[in-house]
């Protein structure tokens, strides 16, 4: 038996590329499926001006192989110092889609992100007068702060407070991980959206840390226990287009993931969509894989759906998508589900 479904082309809400050597190893990965995605800032150092942005832009489209078509959209890095101005240029020009806050030391490479959020009040208002998005790595950093409380103190602390002190700013709640995420982003109007990674449906708590610990399972925000997996994959499936598809495929070599200080992140470019699929088909909800993964995201933005589609086809037996891939820098281990998948993408 096969069964086929194709969709509008899918875009990814929420990637990370890298630079040099792991850019060319990890970009035609999502090429091969995405038409188009936001492009995280956090390199070293973060890419923080309009003219940082535009440089990125052009060292992905010259690592970008002949004959595939993808198109980057750019983001900022919020730093206690960014100029409105610049942030303005930048989006006037239509290099840059969003500016992304990290509270400091949230995340990888998030030291030079906000403290003190009064100082990014002028930015933040640039940002609601002229409909630049925000996105929000949604996690407080606060030493007291349980790790797996610290998505659902930040909507408190942080999210809500701005979005009441900055009417009109549109922000994107990012790689949600709880059910308090999806229950606050449902409850609030159309100036908020939310993405989920494809892992975060797939993996709860137990996968990480049940007989043995799983470096790569480990990612921020962590995964947190079944009832928040599944209160993801209802908002996922649900048709509300406030949710979509930000992958979050952060991709760190072996030796720095499988190490006494493990790097997070979960690399999933590779077989994002074969699992979505397999998803979206165990909710019985394959008819809503193209809202979250191709329509909802450009609505968001204002931008229009992708060019093209992409057909997923499920086979009778299960597919082999590769294990690692290879970089100039060392192997990166591709997210392995932990169960047989049948669907395949092209
Ligand atoms: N989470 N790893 C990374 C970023 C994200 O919070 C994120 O966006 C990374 O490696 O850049 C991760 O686990
Ligand atoms: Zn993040
Ligand atoms: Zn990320």
């Amino acid at each position: 038996m096969t069964d086929t479904l194709t969709i509008p082309r899918p875009d990814d809400w929420h990637l990370h590329l890298r630079d040099g050597a792991m850019l060319e190893a990890v970009l035609p990965e999502t090429a091969r499926h995405f038409g188009r995605a936001i492009i995280m800032p956090n390199l070293v150092p973060p890419v923080v001006t309009g003219a940082q942005a535009a440089a990125y832009r052009d060292r992905i489209l010259a690592a970008l192989p002949e004959g595939m078509a993808f198109e980057p959209l750019m983001t900022l890095y919020l730093t206690e110092d960014t100029d409105p101005a610049d942030v303005a240029a930048a989006h006037a020009s239509g290099l840059v889609k969003a500016v992304k806050l990290y509270p400091a030391g949230a995340t990888t490479n998030s030291a030079s992100g906000v403290r003190d959020f009064d100082k990014v009040r002028p930015v933040l208002e640039k940002m609601a007068e002229i409909g630049l998005p925000l996105c929000t790595h949604g996690e407080v950093t606060d030493h007291d702060i349980d790790i797996f409380d610290r998505e659902a103190v930040f909507i408190d602390r942080v999210l809500d407070p701005i979005r009441a002190a900055t009417p009109g700013l549109r922000v994107v709640m990012e790689h949600i991980t709880t059910k308090n995420a999806a229950e606050y982003v449902a409850s609030q109007d159309k100036d908020l959206g939310a993405t989920i990674t494809t892992h975060h449906l797939i993996i709860n708590r137990n996968h990480i840390l049940v007989g043995g610990i799983k470096p790569h399972y480990y990612c921020l925000p962590v995964a947190k226990r079944e009832e928040h997996r599944l209160a993801l994959r209802a908002a996922a499936v649900s048709g509300d287009a406030r949710f979509f598809l930000g992958t979050d495929s952060a991709p760190h070599t072996d030796p720095n993931k499988e190490s006494a200080c493990g790097c997070a992140g979960c690399f999933t470019a590779t077989n994002t969509m074969p699992l979505l699929a397999h998803v979206f088909e165990e909710e019985g909800a394959l008819d809503k894989l193209a809202g979250f993964a191709s329509e909802h995201g450009p609505a968001f933005y204002g931008l229009p759906v992708s060019g093209g589609t992409l057909t997923l086809t499920k086979g009778d037996a299960p597919v082999q998508f590769p294990e690692k891939i290879e970089s100039g820098d060392g192997p990166v281990t591709v997210f392995d589900p932990g169960f047989p998948v049948y669907w395949s993408a092209e």
